[in-house]
């Protein structure tokens, strides 16, 4: 199938692109983006438990994401091969480090292609939270305004379609600095949501 041409960096030229629904990996891509627990041990409510989890098991790969390169204009869309891996830090299940777009006024889709999970969706005061249904054949529709992180919640990779404008951009500070207020968790063999007890201070020792 054709590949993908960016005439003077701005314009693309149709194209198409496949992946794998079993493993998420996209033919082709321009970029392969890996995040790895040593670098996010931070974003876990239970540091300790991400500490002892690194020496105990390693540098495991929570994440990753696969893309082309689309430009980052309006009027065009972004969209990737988004996989979060199965497994816990702790009690709280892996997850993608989430962020607001740096353009706020831009949505986001996430048509999910395999496995089970949540979106965790919050206003940026906090106020409000919501959890969008990760299941195969199921789309969530992440508003503007709203941080978003995916989370999996069961034991095979969980693949997602994302779908945002060209030019929405990631604003990752906050979410690092302040985090999610809410986190989900495994209890009881299921899943729950928890007050984050390292809210509004996710980057203190
Ligand atoms: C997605 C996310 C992807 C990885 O494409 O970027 O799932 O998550 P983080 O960006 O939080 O590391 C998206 O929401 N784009 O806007
Ligand atoms: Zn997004």
């Amino acid at each position: 199938m054709a590949k993908i041409q960016i005439e003077d960096g701005r314009v693309a030229k149709p194209f198409t692109v496949g992946w794998d629904p079993m493993d998420g990996v996209m033919d082709d891509p321009d970029n392969h983006i890996q995040r790895f627990l040593s670098k996010l041990t931070g974003m876990f409510y239970d540091r300790e438990a991400a500490e002892r989890h690194l020496r105990q098991h390693g540098d495991v790969l929570l994440y990753e994401v696969y893309e082309k390169k689309i430009p980052e204009a309006d009027g065009e869309l972004q969209f990737c091969s988004s996989i979060t891996h199965p497994g816990k830090i702790g009690d709280e299940y892996f997850m993608t480090k989430g962020h607001f777009h740096a353009r706020r006024d831009t949505a986001e889709v996430y048509y999910t292609i395999r496995g089970t999970g949540y979106m965790l969706m919050e206003t940026e005061d906090g106020s409000q939270f919501e959890l969008g249904e990760m299941l195969p054949g199921r789309t969530v529709y992440v508003p503007p305004y709203w941080a978003h992180r995916s989370i999996n919640i069961g034991d095979e990779p969980l693949i997602s379609l994302p779908v945002y404008p060209g030019d929405a951009g990631h604003d990752y500070g906050s979410i690092e600095t302040a985090g999610f207020k809410h986190v989900v968790v495994e209890r009881g063999g299921k899943p729950a949501v928890i007050e984050n007890p390292r809210y509004g201070r996710m980057n203190e020792e």
